[in-house]
C-alpha cells in the first residue's frame, strides 16, 4: 500500500485529493493546524476510513515538518497548504510568504534530507504569470477549445506576479525548479487556473455569489414572490418584496469588486486527478491544468442567476470599492496542451454545469439552515 501525505489537507483541494487517494487504495495522512474552530467540516466523507489519519503539523514549522516525512518516508507528497486569497495577501504579506514560500521550502529540505524518494507536488498557480500572456496560433484541431490567435498562459508564459501571494507562489515554483535539478528530487509543480466547487471557501467570488443566490432562491420560495417582485433600494441598501402574506422581506444586496477579470474556471474535482497524474509520471515536471475558456465575472454572475431562472442580475449587485485589490490579474486563460498529452489529462466539468452544481449544492445548505433556524426570517 503507497502512503501519501496532504499538507493542507483541509481545503476545498484536499480534500478531493483524500478521497481519491483512498479510492486508489493509498494510505492517506493528512496534515492539519490545530486550531480552536473545526477545521475539518470538508473531510467527513473520509475521516471514519482507516486507511485515513489525520495529524497535527504547520509547513511554517519545520520542526514538524520534518517530523512527518521522516517518520512516514511517503511515496508521495502533496502541498496544497497556502493563504490561497489573493486579497487578503496584500493585507498580511509577510504571513502570505511564509506559508506559501517558507511552507514549500521546509518540506522540500526535509525531503531531501530524510526520505529523498518521496515523490513532491506542488501548488503553484496562474496567479504567478499577471498580467502576462503568449499569443500564437493554434491548429483548429487542438484537443482544447482555444481560438485561434487567443491570448493563453501555458508552461512557457514567463511569470510576472502582481500580488504578494503571486511572488510566494513563485518564489516555491523557483525552489522546486531548483531542488529537482541540483538534487534529483521527483518535485512537479501544477500551475493550476482557477478551480472551484460545492467546497470551494466562501470568501472566493464563485462561492460569494452561489451563496447568495441561494439564499435569494430559499427567500423568495419562502415567501412566494418571484424576481419581478424585487425592488431595489439603495438608501436602505437592500432589495425587497412583498410576500404571500402581505408582509415585506428583504436581502443585503450581494457586493462585489471587479466584475470585468476574467479567469478560466474549472471544478476542483478534475484538477486534483492532474496532481494524482503528475506523481505517476517517470519525470517530474510542470504541467498547466485549465480548461482553455475564459469568462468574466459578469459571466459567472450570468450563469448563477440564470440557474435560478433570473436573466438580469443588476438590481442585486452593488460594486463596494473595498473589494478591488491594490493590483489586477485581468486575464487568465489556460492552455493545458501539456498535460491533456503527456499525462492523458481531461476535464468533464463544464462552466456552466460549475455555476449550476454549486447553486444547487447552496440551495441544499440553505435549506438545512432553514430547518436548523440558523438564519432569521428576512423581513424589512
Ligand atoms: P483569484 O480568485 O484571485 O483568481 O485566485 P477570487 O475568486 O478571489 O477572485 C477572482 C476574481 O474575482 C474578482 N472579484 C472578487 N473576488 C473576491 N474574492 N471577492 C469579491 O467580492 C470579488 N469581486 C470581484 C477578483 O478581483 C478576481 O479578479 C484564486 C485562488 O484560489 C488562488 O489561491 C488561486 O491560486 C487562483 O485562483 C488560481
Amino acid at each position: 500500500m503507497k502512503t501519501a501525505v496532504i499538507f493542507g489537507v483541509t481545503g476545498q483541494d484536499g480534500s478531493y485529493l483524500s478521497e481519491l487517494l483512498l479510492e486508489k487504495d493509498y494510505k492517506v495522512v493528512g496534515v492539519y493546524r490545530r486550531s480552536s474552530v473545526d477545521t475539518t467540516e470538508r473531510l467527513k466523507s473520509v475521516s471514519d476510513n482507516p486507511n485515513f489519519e489525520l495529524v497535527c503539523g504547520d509547513v511554517v514549522d519545520s520542526g514538524s515538518v520534518y517530523s512527518v516525512i521522516n517518520s512516514l518516508r511517503p511515496d508521495e507528497c502533496y502541498n496544497l497548504a497556502a493563504q490561497s486569497h489573493v486579497g487578503t495577501s496584500f493585507e498580511q504579506p509577510e504571513t502570505t510568504f511564509n506559508i506559501n514560500a517558507i511552507g514549500p521550502l521546509n518540506i522540500l529540505e526535509a525531503i531531501r534530507t530524510t526520505s529523498p524518494e518521496t515523490k513532491f507536488y506542488q501548488a503553484s498557480t496562474s496567479e504567478m504569470f499577471g498580467n502576462n500572456f503568449s499569443e500564437k496560433a493554434y491548429p483548429v484541431d487542438a484537443t482544447t477549445s482555444l481560438h485561434n490567435k487567443q491570448k493563453y498562459q501555458d508552461e512557457e508564459t514567463a511569470l510576472e506576479p502582481r500580488s504578494p501571494y503571486a511572488v510566494a507562489k513563485v518564489a516555491a515554483h523557483n525552489l522546486v525548479f531548483t531542488y529537482r535539478e541540483a538534487y534529483g528530487l521527483h518535485a512537479s509543480c501544477g500551475i493550476l487556473f482557477n478551480h472551484e466547487s460545492e467546497r470551494r471557501g466562501e470568501n472566493f467570488v464563485t462561492r460569494k455569489i452561489t451563496k447568495y443566490v441561494a439564499a435569494l432562491a430559499c427567500a423568495l420560495e419562502d415567501t412566494s414572490a418571484s424576481d419581478s417582485d424585487v425592488k431595489s433600494s439603495v438608501v436602505r441598501e437592500v432589495i425587497y418584496w412583498q410576500g404571500y402574506d402581505g408582509a415585506y422581506y428583504s436581502l443585503p444586496h450581494l457586493e462585489l469588486g471587479n466584475l470585468d477579470s476574467h479567469r478560466d474556471w474549472g471544478h476542483a474535482e478534475d484538477y486534483v486527478r492532474g496532481m494524482w497524474l503528475m506523481l505517476q509520471k517517470d519525470k517530474p515536471g510542470d504541467y498547466v491544468l485549465a480548461t482553455g475558456e475564459t469568462y468574466t465575472v459578469r459571466d459567472f454572475l450570468d450563469a448563477a442567476f440564470s440557474s435560478i431562472g433570473i436573466d438580469d442580475w443588476s438590481k442585486y449587485v452593488v460594486i463596494n470599492p473595498k473589494f478591488f485589490r491594490p493590483a489586477e490579474v485581468n486575464y487568465l486563460c489556460g492552455h493545458p496542451e501539456k498535460a491533456e498529452k503527456e499525462l492523458e489529462w481531461k476535464r468533464y466539468v463544464s462552466f456552466e454545469e460549475l455555476a449550476n452544481r454549486m447553486v444547487c449544492s447552496d440551495i441544499e445548505k440553505t435549506k438545512e439552515d432553514l430547518y436548523d433556524e440558523k438564519l432569521e426570517r428576512p423581513s424589512l
